[in-house]
């Protein structure tokens, strides 16, 4: 029997005991000298503490709570802990060393033990300081690639693959995403956007009232909800990510569930467009022009990558058949430039915004971010079928943002 046999939300006082009795066969712990310390980037739903000791052994141990840590009005099943981890664990082994190793998760306390990274920066820091990462699209592609193309039916045997989909999901996390994604960036349907004052008539010409842009938002909606194509990592911005100088890792995998590979891709490219905002906002030339060939490598890595890997790796026979990988492939690029589309909309206006953009402290500067997100991401969800390469996302950004400067 320990304290730790029923739920509870830890504080750090509690951390060195919890600790302790979770790993104790498995780091050899300086118990004399063990520290503990909350880190001070966090997400919008747990809680982490970094604990170390003197002779050099470290974890992260990761609970999350009742309330999401957004809103108190939130919840989210407790269920989350697991299924991140589980999902961590599937990520290692398909792409080794870019996750955090998971030492053990508890499904009592809600909690994990998770590889200390803090050695890394979280990327969204990396970006508000402008820093630039020439390995990440090189190391973003792999990631996607290896996690994307292989939990897939191209790959998967079937029956593996619908007892995994069964397994590797939340409702609860689902239907945040499906309400905070695709419903409320475009009515505002349970009045908890939070839109910049000198934005809101933008705002309700370009997103509340457009009628064509919500029948193709509602088809995205409809397909993430029921297109299981693969294990996606669900959330996967530039919070979600440690990046240092020679390597990346993702984490933060709660959101995971199968759905289309393209909510992953086109994640990435919408959060690279917020680093984006914030470059040319201070005047970072250089930083944004390495943000814009990044996304075109990116692509176009991953569209290289995933198509050597299909080959290699493809076991549904009718997979095999000539034309069927270009026309998944193309199906992927058109789902990354819509939910680019909605996630560069849902972060500009819904209820959890990105500080690249928010943080913009000169109205003028900020009101082009999110009018350049707004016509970027409408041109995405729009015209879905023109992305076929990294030059045609580069290009949209351009032209959002000429188009935007003359909005104001
Ligand atoms: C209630 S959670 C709000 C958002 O934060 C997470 O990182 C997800 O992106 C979610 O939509
Ligand atoms: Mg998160």
């Amino acid at each position: 029997m320990s304290r730790f046999d029923t739920y509870f939300l830890m504080k750090s006082d509690d951390i060195v005991e919890y600790t302790l009795l979770k790993t104790k066969d498995m780091i050899d712990w300086d118990e004399a000298s063990m520290h503990v310390l909350v880190p001070k980037e966090h997400g919008n739903l747990n809680y982490v503490f970094r604990v170390w000791d003197d002779k050099g052994h470290s974890i992260y141990i990761k609970q999350a709570g009742l309330e999401t840590r957004i809103s108190k009005d939130m919840t989210a099943s407790l269920d989350r802990n697991k299924l991140e981890s589980e999902i961590l664990m599937v990520e290692e082994k398909l792409a080794p060393g870019m996750v955090p190793h998971i030492y053990f998760y508890d499904t009592t306390m809600s909690a994990c033990g998770m590889e200390d990274c803090s050695e890394f920066l979280v990327m969204r820091k990396a970006m508000l300081e402008h820093k630039m990462y020439d390995h990440f699209a090189e190391n973003m592609s792999t990631f996607l690639v290896n996690t994307l193309l292989m939990t897939s039916d191209v790959v998967l045997d079937h029956k593996v693959k619908r007892n995994m989909t069964a397994q590797f999901t939340s409702p609860d996390l689902c239907d945040i995403t499906e309400k905070l994604v695709f419903m409320e960036p475009y009515n505002d349907l349970n009045h908890r956007n939070n839109v910049f004052e000198a934005n809101e008539e933008f705002v309700r010409k370009m997103l509340y009232e457009d009628e064509t842009l919500h029948l193709e938002v509602a088809k995205l909606k409809f397909k993430f909800m029921t297109n299981y194509q693969a294990l996606m990592q669900g959330d996967l911005h530039t919070g979600s990510i440690f990046i240092k100088d020679d390597a990346m890792k993702v984490f933060d995998s709660e959101f995971g569930t199968f759905a289309p590979m393209g909510y992953d891709t086109g994640n990435v490219v919408a959060n690279l467009i917020f680093a984006y905002d914030n470059g040319l906002a201070h005047g970072k030339k250089e930083f944004c022009a390495w943000i814009l060939d990044t996304i075109e490598k990116t692509i176009d890595l991953f569209v290289e990558k995933f198509s050597i890997k299909f080959d290699q790796e493809v076991t549904e026979p009718m997979a095999k058949v000539k034309g069927f990988k270009e026309w998944y492939l193309a199906d992927i690029l058109c789902d990354t430039a819509g939910y680019a589309g909605t996630e560069l909309h849902r972060r500009t206006v819904g209820m959890a915004n990105v500080v690249d953009v928010t943080g913009i402290e000169c109205e003028k500067d900020r009101l082009l971010a999110e009018r350049l997100n707004i016509i970027a991401g409408k041109n995405f969800i729009l015209n879905q079928k023109k992305f076929k390469t990294g030059k045609d996302f580069k290009n949209a950004i351009l032209e959002a943002y000429e188009d935007a400067k003359t909005t104001l």
